[in-house]
This record gives C-alpha cells, sequence and structure tokens, in this order.
C-alpha cells in the first residue's frame, strides 16, 4: 500500500505564517506531520500561530530569517532539542523585486539571490546532518516559472529560482545514496500576497493587464490557489515518492505547456 501519510514526522517550512507556506505546512500536518515554522517578525509568528491554531494545527513557531547562518542554526538546534530532528525540510521563504534590471542597485539584486537562493543553501545545510543520521529526508525547494522562463523586471528572482533548480539537482546528486530525496515544486502564477500587485483592479475597475495575460497563458484559464499546491507537497514529502528525485514539479495550470490563447 502506498503510503503518502507522514505520522511521525517532524516538517520544517520556512516563510510559512502565511501564504504558499502556509498552505503546504497545514496540508503536511493534516498528513500527519508535526510543523515548525520560521518568520522574521514577532508580529507575523503571532499571526501564524494564531492562524495554524484556529486551524487545528499545533504549530511550533521560530523568528529566524533564512540568510543569517548563526540564528539557522541555532533555530534547528532548538528544533531538534524541542521537537527532534527533521526529517522534511520545505525551502519556502523568499522574496521578489519587479525592477527594469538596468534600473535595478546590486544590493537589490543581492538581496533577492541572498534570500531565494543562499537561504535554501543554508536551512538545507542546517538540517542534512540531522537526515544522514536518521538515514532518511526529504528536502522540497519552491522554485518558479521563473527557474525555466525569465519576463521583464524579475532578473534577480529568475536567477535565483534558477540556481535554486539546480541546487535541487545537486542535493539530490549528492545525498541520494543517503536516502535523502530533494526534489522542487515550480508554483505557476498563485493568488498570494506576493503576486498581488499584478492582480490589482486598474483605476477603471478592469482587470490588471497581467492578470488576464496570466489566465489567456494557462490552459486552466485561472489563477492558481495556495491549495493547488498541497497534494503535489504531500506527495513529495512521503514515502510514495522515495524514488522521485531531483525533479521539479510544475503546478502551473498548463503554462509551461501552452503557447498561449490568441488574443
Ligand atoms: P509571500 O506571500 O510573499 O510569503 C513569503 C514568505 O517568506 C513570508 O512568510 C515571508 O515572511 C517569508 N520570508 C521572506 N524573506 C524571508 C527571510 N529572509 N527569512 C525568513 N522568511 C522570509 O510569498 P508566496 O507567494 O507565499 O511565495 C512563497 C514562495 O513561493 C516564495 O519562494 C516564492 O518565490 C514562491 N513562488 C510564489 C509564486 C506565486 O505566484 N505566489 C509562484 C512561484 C513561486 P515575512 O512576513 O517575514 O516577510
Ligand atoms: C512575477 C510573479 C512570478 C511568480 C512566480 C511564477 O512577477 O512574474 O511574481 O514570478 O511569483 O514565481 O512562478
Amino acid at each position: 500500500m502506498v503510503n503518502f501519510r507522514l505520522d511521525g514526522k517532524i516538517a520544517l517550512v520556512t516563510g510559512a505564517s502565511y501564504g504558499i507556506g502556509y498552505a503546504i505546512a497545514s496540508a503536511l500536518a493534516r498528513a500527519g506531520a508535526t510543523i515548525a515554522f520560521n518568520v522574521r517578525s514577532e508580529e507575523n509568528l503571532q499571526k501564524g500561530l494564531d492562524a495554524y491554531k484556529a486551524d487545528g494545527i499545533n504549530a511550533h513557531g521560530y523568528i529566524c530569517d533564512v540568510t543569517d547562518e548563526d540564528g539557522v542554526n541555532r533555530m534547528v538546534a532548538q528544533i531538534e532539542k524541542e521537537v527532534g530532528v527533521i526529517d522534511i525540510l520545505v525551502n519556502n521563504a523568499g522574496i521578489i523585486k519587479r525592477i527594469p534590471m538596468h534600473e535595478m542597485s546590486l544590493e537589490e539584486f543581492r538581496e533577492v539571490i541572498d534570500i531565494d537562493l543562499n537561504g535554501p543553501f543554508i536551512v538545507s545545510k542546517a538540517v542534512i546532518p540531522g537526515m544522514l543520521k536518521k538515514g532518511r529526508g526529504k528536502i522540497i525547494n519552491i522554485c518558479s516559472m521563473m527557474s525555466e522562463l525569465g519576463r521583464e523586471t524579475v532578473s534577480a528572482y529568475a536567477a535565483a529560482k534558477g540556481g535554486l533548480k539546480m541546487l535541487t539537482k545537486n542535493i539530490c546528486s549528492e545525498y541520494g545514496q543517503y536516502n535523502i530525496q530533494c526534489n522542487g515544486i515550480g508554483p505557476g502564477y498563485i493568488e498570494t500576497p506576493q503576486t498581488a500587485p499584478l492582480r490589482e483592479r486598474q483605476a477603471d475597475g478592469s482587470r490588471h493587464p497581467f492578470d488576464a495575460f496570466i489566465v489567456a497563458k494557462t490552459p486552466a484559464a485561472r489563477w492558481g490557489r495556495t491549495e493547488d499546491l498541497e497534494g503535489p507537497a504531500v506527495f513529495l514529502a512521503s514515502e510514495a515518492s522515495d524514488f522521485v528525485n531531483g525533479h521539479i514539479l510544475y503546478v502551473d495550470g498548463g503554462i509551461l505547456a501552452y503557447i498561449g490563447k490568441q488574443p
């Protein structure tokens, strides 16, 4: 019998007080996992704890910036002491800056790379030793359409998410022999705070041009919802995917397969 359950497993989901991270953490919890999550602020820590509690989930929350290696190492040690050794890591925390590349400062470019690419390296490096001791582990990196495609104004984000795709494949290559599987989820365009600016109604009440563009580019003819990511995340976190490694599972409604509807 294929095992999609996560009972007895401990999952760390980074940046999971809301958005995609919250949805994935909640799905892992409903599949039996014990959830740990981190955010950068006291305010969002409480917001997340309240949300998990309202959903009947007893989550363990920590304040930690994924770019702070010492802080990440302290958080992982604290989780291992308070909750247990991490079985499942979801590298979800991430930001985007939408600025034409010739107008983007080096500091802005570096901030996106630091959070979206260095962060997953730092957190993965911190949890892999525990997975090696256990003889098993699951790492899921939240990639993007921009792991495969570019578009105007997102140079740093595309570079980071392209790198995250290859980091995923390299962790697979280096640690698969120790029964650690590392895969990616590539969400399409999902309705979260991060994409809210792309869906804002125009002054005349019409849809944002990008909103209409994405719907025309998606065979499903809709934006994704965070719920659309829950099943893929549980699958990649479970024993059901023990022979799936180095794969980026695109949950995009078909965008990557489709040339787009004729205007
Ligand atoms: P979001 O709503 O902006 O949430 C991002 C989360 O990451 C927040 O909890 C944020 O916490 C946290 N975070 C940001 N920087 C952090 C840092 N340095 N340390 C710790 N936590 C940090 O974004 P989302 O739409 O849910 O996206 C989540 C992930 O999916 C991101 O990696 C994003 O690139 C990716 N993604 C999103 C879409 C989409 O269409 N929405 C599609 C593909 C991929 P704070 O409250 O502290 O900022
Ligand atoms: C953008 C969007 C996208 C999504 C996602 C698509 O400005 O193009 O924010 O980058 O966040 O990464 O998969």
